[in-house]
């Protein structure tokens, strides 16, 4: 069975051009960029291409980004380095609905002497930008805040917030992982200093990441060892895989109108019918100011997990919010944080396309999707039959 994946938001097809790219550097040219021979240095010029392809993608100098392994390590590097860089300031400022890579580091920091703010969001899984001037003090080091989430879609203000931090003259970091490649950012004329990206997000493979550093902006090296990456990030490069990351900006570079009209057209004829067709669902989140490609539906009386099953049953891949958590049992921390009744938290659905999701297979989920929800609720005990 043809499987039909909307689940991009945990991660994308390698695109066929980005493999291709990849492939001689694994038995051709496997040099070290840092070696003084001529085979060594073919390599150099490569991964310098990857880097400006990407500073395009971004708008920024290629000197101000720094690879990395995933979206995980760039957040770490920013957060960690960041604090050591500013030994006197404890005080961390970030929100209850940032991924585990961010919410889960910054509990840990806390355990260890730092005080930490988590900033809460209202209904639509928006910030309340006052109490985040509130909470700013002396000892704030960094503000790191997302740009847009991973289980909703919801896209923060961040150039508001980022102008509110740096008129504090705090270091503002913003884990971009699910931003990049959906829609268009432009490094020239934002606040922000460190951002975070992942290649698996947009079509490059998974183990490959990105951390763009401001000119100018202070960090420790959170990987310490030769003096690759001038010196940010130690470890002999990821050459395939900084290659296919290039290849993948360029690329998104190319598609990004497509995915705020194409696959954005896809997602709300999704979202409609579903909404439409299932009575007692309703979207998560802030529908005005959204990833164009996710839709976070909740179903009432029915479990989010069940209706995974089911689908997958019939070839449709989903999710019920972040895979990083699923497994875990715990209700997203995501819906929680908005306020999102629990009934509507565990009949959660998260559907996400990609530049490859077609019309074909949305018609399909539209016919397939519905009635998994009316059979689920047929049988339930404390279900209510829709028919
Ligand atoms: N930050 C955000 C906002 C993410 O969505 C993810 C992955 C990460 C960081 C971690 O990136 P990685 O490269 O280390 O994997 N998010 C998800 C998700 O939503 N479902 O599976 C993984």
């Amino acid at each position: 069975m043809k499987t039909i994946y909307l689940d991009n938001n945990a991660t994308t097809r390698v695109a066929p051009e980005v493999v291709d790219e990849m492939l001689p550097y694994f038995s051709e040219y496997y040099g070290n960029p840092s070696s003084m021979h001529s085979f060594g240095g073919q390599i150099e010029k490569k991964v310098r291409d990857a880097r400006e392809k990407l500073a395009r993608l971004l708008n920024c100098d290629p000197s101000e980004i720094v690879f990395t392994s995933c979206g995980t390590e760039s957040d770490n590097t920013a957060i960690r380095g960041t604090l050591e860089s500013h030994t006197q300031k404890k005080h961390i400022i970030t929100t209850r609905v940032e991924h585990p890579a961010v919410l889960n580091l910054s509990r840990h920091l806390n355990k260890n002497g730092y005080q930490v703010t988590e900033l809460s969001v209202d209904k639509k899984g928006q910030l309340e930008l006052d109490e985040l001037e509130d909470t700013i003090n002396d000892a704030t080091a960094i503000v790191s805040i997302m740009y847009a989430n991973n289980e909703t879609g919801v896209i923060f203000p961040i150039e508001e917030i980022g102008t509110i931090v740096k008129s504090k003259g705090i270091v503002f970091h913003c884990d971009a992982v699910q931003a990049v490649g959906k829609i268009p950012l432009d490094m020239s004329k934002s606040t922000i200093d460190l951002l975070s990206l992942s290649g698996h997000k947009f079509h490059a493979p998974k183990g490959i990441g990105a951390l763009y550093v401001r000119k100018g902006t202070k960090f420790t090296p959170f990987m310490v060892g030769g003096h690759q990456e001038k010196g940010r990030r130690a470890g002999t490069e990821n050459v395939p895989y900084i290659i296919g990351l290039g290849k993948a900006a360029e690329l998104a570079l190319e598609h990004l109108k497509d995915e705020n009209t194409l696959v954005k057209a896809l997602r709300d004829r999704l979202e409609n019918a579903l909404l439409t067709k299932c009575p007692d669902s309703c979207v998560n989140g802030d529908r005005a100011h959204r990833l164009p490609n996710t839709t976070s539906i909740s179903f009432e009386y029915v479990e989010g997990e069940a209706i995974l099953l089911l689908l997958s049953e019939k070839g449709i891949a989903a999710s019920s919010g972040s895979a990083c958590t699923s497994g875990s049992l715990e209700p997203s921390h995501v819906l929680r944080a908005m306020g999102v009744p629990f009934t509507r938290v565990h009949g959660s659905v998260r559907l996400s396309l990609s530049r490859y999701t077609t019309e074909g297979e949305i018609n399909y989920t539209i016919e397939q999707l519905p009635p998994i929800v009316k059979r689920l609720r047929d049988i339930s005990p404390f279900g209510k039959s829709t028919s």
